[in-house]
């Protein structure tokens, strides 16, 4: 664990449904009564919402793709330092939407560059932080990138890569799940809302902390 909190992110190629899982597990941490955070990268700090839009929706900067991977970095840097360290340090639970394994499964396996150097410039910008549990949500990428679109609000820098581009993301997530398996828990992601929920807590539930002393729910376990 880190500190007194629990770090859990989420992972996934694009709309894998990371943002609704985080929602339904929201609701069962606020209903019992355990603290803690959602945060997503890029955009978690005060500095990020600008990175964001520079690196998601700027199509007119032309950026390169040592641009692009700085400013991941820079948002990952500034953002472990303001929100995800110090609510850790309180003891909460850190719902992080992306994080490190996205820069080695979009910038190594989408854009090509060497991953042991995005292991080091990971480790740099976290100052060594490494998630307690990752939920890699996994479906195929054309049922994704489907369901990306589906929300009617246009397709992003990212999401207008070739499916090549995404295929290569989801083989490098499979391939750190398999190279991590205590640390990263696979969800099939292609099956409906509730049950990639069942499958999360069914892997998370006796990871969670205690509830907090609410009426009924004392002693027990979530
Ligand atoms: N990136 C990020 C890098 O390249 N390097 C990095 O280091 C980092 C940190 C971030 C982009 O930046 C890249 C990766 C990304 O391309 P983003 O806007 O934050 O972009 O978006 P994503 O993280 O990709 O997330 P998405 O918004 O695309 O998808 P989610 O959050 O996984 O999916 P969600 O929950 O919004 O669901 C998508 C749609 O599907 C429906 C939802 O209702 C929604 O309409 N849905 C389901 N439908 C059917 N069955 C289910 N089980 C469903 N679950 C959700």
């Amino acid at each position: 664990m880190n500190n007194k909190g629990l770090f859990i992110t989420f992972e996934g190629p694009e709309g894998a449904g990371k943002t609704t899982q985080i929602k339904h597990l929201s609701l069962l941490l606020k209903k019992y009564g355990i603290p803690f955070i959602v945060t997503r990268e890029p955009g978690g700090s005060k500095l990020s919402t600008h990175l964001r839009r520079w690196i998601l929706n700027k199509l007119e900067y032309n950026l390169t793709n040592e641009t692009e991977l700085f400013l991941f970095l820079a948002d990952r840097a500034q953002h472990v330092q303001e929100v995800v360290k110090p609510a850790l340090a309180k003891g909460k639970v850190v719902l992080c939407d992306r994080y490190t394994d996205s820069t080695l499964a979009y910038q190594g396996g989408g854009r090509g560059f060497d991953m042991d150097m995005l292991v080091k410039m990971n480790q740099m910008a976290t100052g060594g932080l490494k998630p307690d549990i990752t939920l890699l949500l996994d479906l195929p990428v054309d049922m994704g990138l489907r369901r990306a679109v589906g929300r009617g609000k246009g397709k992003d820098r990212m999401e207008q890569e070739k499916i090549e581009f995404h295929q290569r993301v989801r083989e490098i997530f499979l391939t750190i799940a398999k190279q991590d398996k205590k640390r990263v828990l696979v969800l099939d992601a292609s099956q409906d809302q509730e049950q990639v929920y069942q499958q999360m807590l069914k892997n998370l539930i006796h990871r969670l902390p205690p509830p907090q002393a609410i009426s009924g729910s004392k002693g027990r376990h979530v």
